[in-house]
């Protein structure tokens, strides 16, 4: 399954893990990079200093190409650009805002720039400002999101963009991978079963959860406010979503969300902490390691995208 994705980031299967801010750090990129796929370490809001000593951990882990995820909202965004740079790691990712500003900085060190989409004008103007390739993120991803979903997303950014197309939100096995290809899209990338991964440091309490989610128990806060986000539903998301509705300030909802991401992946709290998670939650079974995940997809897709072709 060559695509122009394997070719550009130099991997074996057209799979690629979500740069989940706090849970992707070098054991889990190493883990996803050595089974074949492409490894990312989210910077999510950790400061430049500990991103530069995650990306030499994974190094020293694996000699497969990796890449770092960039959250642009965060205050550091620009140091953690810099030392990207510096480091040279085979791909950057960013969510949450437009990284036109550091693409020069980056391909000058050769990295390959590919930032996360949510709608075709978004892409448009990635594809403009020099991106290599674009995720088209629908919104049954979780974390931060977009309206559109994966269905919808992915061809009318394939029709849209030259540029390959990476497809994520809600695609879990090998019939989302195929499905993906479908639609245009050149890879996958998966962030929920990656959570759930025996390589992941996230809380054995929030593997759990995501392990016993079913289809329905994600819920979107912050939708009044311009910041909808999707997580697994407990008491906060029921809390933040009755003062949402009250017509609570921003700041009033946000006293719910600070360090709850923190807390749900180092704490384990499943009742006040933010259990990101997308839609296909439902999907996750059982702690796999990240080689068991990726072998289970790439054969499932295979046998599918065979079947088809004859
Ligand atoms: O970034 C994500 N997902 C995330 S970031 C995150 S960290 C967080 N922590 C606590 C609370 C809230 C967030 C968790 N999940 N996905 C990629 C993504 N990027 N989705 C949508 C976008 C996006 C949004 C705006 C991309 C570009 C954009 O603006 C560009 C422009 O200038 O129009």
């Amino acid at each position: 399954m060559k695509t122009r994705i394997t070719k550009l980031l130099g991997i074996e299967y057209p799979l690629i893990q979500g740069g989940m801010a706090w849970v992707a750090e070098s054991r889990l990129a190493a883990a996803v990079s050595e089974a074949g796929g492409f490894g990312i370490i989210g910077a999510g809001a950790a400061p430049a200093a500990i991103v530069r000593e995650q990306i030499r951990q994974c190094r020293a882990m694996t000699d497969k190409p990796f890449g770092v995820n960039i959250m642009l909202m965060n205050p550091e965004a620009q140091d953690i650009a810099g030392v990207v740079a510096e480091e040279g790691v085979t791909a950057v990712t960013t969510g949450a805002g437009n990284p036109g500003r550091y693409m020069a900085d980056w391909k000058a060190a050769g990295i390959k720039v590919i930032p996360v989409v949510a709608s075709v004008a978004q892409a448009r103007m990635m594809e403009r400002a020099g991106a290599d390739a674009v995720v088209a993120e629908g919104m049954e991803s979780g974390g931060h999101i977009g309206s559109s979903t994966t269905m919808t997303l992915v061809p009318q950014v394939a029709d849209a963009v030259e540029i390959p197309v990476i497809a994520a939100g809600g695609i879990g096995d090998g019939r989302g991978l195929a499905a993906a290809f479908m639609l245009g899209a050149e890879a996958v990338q998966m962030g929920t079963r990656f959570v759930a991964a025996k390589e992941s440091i996230a809380h054995e309490n929030y593997k759990k959860k995501i392990i016993a989610a079913k289809d329905i128990d994600s819920q979107v806060t912050g939708m009044s406010h311009g910041h909808p986000v999707r997580q697994l539903r407990n008491q906060m998301t029921r809390e933040y979503l009755k003062l949402e509705k009250e017509g609570a300030s921003f700041e009033e909802l946000e006293q719910l969300t600070v360090g709850a991401l923190r807390r749900a992946v180092l704490e384990g709290d499943i009742v006040n902490g933010s259990l990101m998670a997308g839609q296909i939650a439902g999907l996750v079974g059982r702690e796999q390691t990240c080689g068991e995940i990726i072998r289970e997809i790439m054969e499932q897709a295979a046998a599918l995208l065979e079947r088809r072709g004859s």
